[in-house]
């Protein structure tokens, strides 16, 4: 006989990195989730993760962040232990493009969510993906919780106001609701291919298999702090699970370069100097750039017992092992 799941959470972006991950760690709990999908012309489409075909704990439902009689419906309908926010404008330069929309997805979505779970009554903890965007890359020193926040792009903009009405709720109506702020953070095959990351590593396979031979990047000086997003995300699981609502940097304390990034994937990859390959195109600069990252994550580390298993030089093997494997 089956058990019935004693808990249950709500994730919305389930079909995009994190969500996906987030999806896969709960149900391995036993944990019953409903994955927030928006409704598309496309129809269904459970995005990257191969585990959640067929998982019996996971329960996709259709509710969208810009509608917030949808998200009470489903507040009333899981009655859910834990809501996770996944679901964002995730692109950073996608959002000089798009100020508008992201600011709807990142700041009035995150507030949607808070209000239905106020507006129902129901005791939920409540955590939304913050980002290191929020500090701008205005100094080099490693950003902790009291670091002062100087956003440099309408996402960066959006998530503060998130992050800050999290904040609010928490305060105002004594609500469990946290925010992790997450330094860069990728799943080798799984992250987004326009992130600089997996750009990286998409093309080292296309070069390898003849179907490519430049690859054309941006600013190969900026520098971030990437750690693996399994990892952030079971510091996610552990912010929800404290006795506590607050407020966590989850990051690796090491930055590292584009450049350095391609200099160690197109060598381990067999393909020698990056040089040989990588072109910039100016077209991928941003209107302002962050140009430097580093994330202190000591408040996690003492409080909760967090701290990530995966550097920089394993995360980028990996990455390069996935794309080349498929
Ligand atoms: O860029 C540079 C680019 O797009 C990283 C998101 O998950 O992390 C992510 O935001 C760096 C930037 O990530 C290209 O200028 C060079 O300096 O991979 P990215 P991001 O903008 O740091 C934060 C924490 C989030 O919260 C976001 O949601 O790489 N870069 N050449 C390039 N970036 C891209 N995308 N493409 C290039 O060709």
């Amino acid at each position: 006989m089956v058990e019935t799941p004693k808990r249950s959470a709500v994730v919305t972006g389930c079909t995009g990195q994190d969500g996906s991950l987030l999806v896969d760690q709960l149900t391995a709990k036993g944990i019953k989730v409903y994955g927030v999908i928006r409704r598309s012309s496309r129809g269904l489409d459970l995005g990257c993760s191969a585990d959640q075909e067929g998982n019996p704990l996971l329960e996709v439902v259709e509710a969208d962040l810009l509608d917030s009689s949808s998200l009470l419906s489903l507040v009333k309908k899981a009655r859910p232990d834990y809501f996770y926010n996944c679901a964002a404008q995730s692109h950073v330069q996608t959002s000089f493009e798009q100020p508008s929309y992201t600011f709807q997805v990142n700041a009035l979505g995150v507030i949607n969510c808070l209000e239905a779970i106020r507006q129902s009554g129901i005791f939920t903890r409540f955590l939304t993906c913050s980002t290191s965007e929020m500090y701008g890359g205005i100094s080099d020193e490693p950003a902790n919780e009291e670091t002062p926040f100087h956003p440099r792009s309408p996402y960066g903009v959006a998530k503060l106001a998130g992050f800050w009405a999290v904040v609010q709720y928490r305060e105002s109506y004594k609500m469990f609701a946290s925010n992790s702020i997450c330094f860069n953070h990728e799943q080798p095959g799984r992250r987004g291919p326009n992130f600089v990351t997996r750009k990286i590593t998409l093309a080292i396979a296309a070069i390898k298999a003849g179907q490519q031979d430049k690859l054309f990047l941006g600013n190969l000086s900026a520098r971030r702090d990437w750690g693996l997003a399994e990892d952030y995300t079971e510091g996610m699981i552990r912010i929800m699970e404290a006795a506590h609502p607050d407020d966590y940097v989850l990051a690796t304390g090491e930055t590292h370069s584009v450049r350095e990034f391609c200099e160690i994937a197109f060598e381990y990859a067999g393909l020698g100097d990056y040089k040989k390959y990588v072109e910039v195109d100016p077209l991928f600069f941003r209107p302002a750039e962050v140009h430097v990252l580093i994330g202190d994550y000591s408040k996690i580390k003492r409080e909760l017992g967090w701290e990530p298993r995966t550097k920089f030089v394993e995360l980028v093997h990996r990455m390069v092992d996935a794309d080349l494997s498929k």
